[in-house]
């Protein structure tokens, strides 16, 4: 349980922020019943490793395979809802000048929470592309409108005939144009950055705090049950379950003189 003199802490070290970026990972879904991505998958799934399932190669391989988990993954989160973790980030827009949310996540929720500034480095599990990105980068195709054997996996790109797949970053590919360079230009600006709920082991989005960390002065925080990769070049580690601690941290900020 983090003591209330750490939140304290964190509350006084935060309140004249001007600039502040929050990156985020799989463990602020946590508590809204999303497994994050080093959790052992269940089910048919669990003979599975995400980071095998999650590239070009294995779709290109076993495009129905593929297709099937992330359908399972998208099936789940038609059920699920933000979290207090997710509600205490959007409330920090009342109470910093600027505040910029930089997920690996794909799941959607900050954004369902009400954050306005949102990037999401790793793409968004709910939209669909042609795999070729035949009219421009991305080509989003609605799948809603499109009728296929839904037995076969994937369904043809209604332009090309390419496979249509998640609009997510799969391992070995390339981040969305723009999205990174923002992200590091922001940590570089930052004058307080939040980790939340990463393992930190995900190039590139892992190192956007060192470029806060290298190229600025920013006052560095981080909230994790477990001791992260992230852990040993913050100013202050929260270690605790997002939902819980970032809702006494907002409140101590609104507290704060
Ligand atoms: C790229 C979308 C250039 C898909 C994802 C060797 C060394 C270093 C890097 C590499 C390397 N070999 C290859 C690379 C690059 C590779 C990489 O980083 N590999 C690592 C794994 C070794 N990266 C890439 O390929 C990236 N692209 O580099 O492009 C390039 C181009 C061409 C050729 C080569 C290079 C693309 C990476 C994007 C992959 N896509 N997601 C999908 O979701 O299906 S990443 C995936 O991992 C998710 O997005 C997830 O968010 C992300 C990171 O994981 P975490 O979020 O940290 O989740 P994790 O489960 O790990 O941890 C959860 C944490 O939460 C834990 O710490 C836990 O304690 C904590 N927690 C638990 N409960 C709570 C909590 N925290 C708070 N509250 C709680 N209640």
């Amino acid at each position: 349980m983090v003591s209330d003199s750490d939140i304290a802490r964190a509350a006084r070290r935060l309140r004249d922020a001007e600039r502040l970026v929050v990156l985020t990972g799989a463990g602020v879904s946590k508590e809204s019943g999303v497994p994050t991505f080093r959790d052992a998958l269940e089910g048919y799934w669990a003979q599975f490793d995400p980071q095998d399932l999650a590239t070009p190669d294995a779709f290109l391989r076993n495009p129905k395979l593929v297709w099937d988990w992330y359908e399972s993954r998208r099936n789940l989160l038609a059920s699920v809802r933000p979290n207090p973790g997710h509600y205490a980030l959007a409330d920090l827009e009342d109470l910093f000048p600027q505040v910029v949310i930089v997920t690996q996540n794909v799941d959607g929720l900050h954004r369902a929470a009400g954050s306005s500034d949102v990037i999401e480095l790793h793409g968004d599990i709910t939209q669909h592309r042609c795999y070729d990105n035949c009219q421009g980068n991305p080509t989003l195709i609605d799948i809603h409108e499109l009728d296929w054997n839904r037995e076969k996996g994937p369904p043809p790109c209604p332009h090309c005939g390419a496979f249509v797949r998640p609009n997510v970053v799969w391992f070995n590919e390339m981040l969305p144009p723009g999205a990174l360079e923002r992200a590091v230009e922001l940590a570089k600006a930052a004058d307080a950055v939040i980790v939340v709920g990463t393992s930190g082991m995900v190039q590139p989005a892992a190192s956007l705090p060192y470029y806060a960390r290298w190229h600025g002065d920013a006052y560095l925080i981080d909230v994790n049950p477990e001791r992260d990769e992230i852990a040993p070049i913050c100013d202050l580690f929260l270690q605790g379950p997002s939902g819980e601690v970032l809702p006494r941290l907002v409140q101590a900020l609104r507290g704060s003189p």
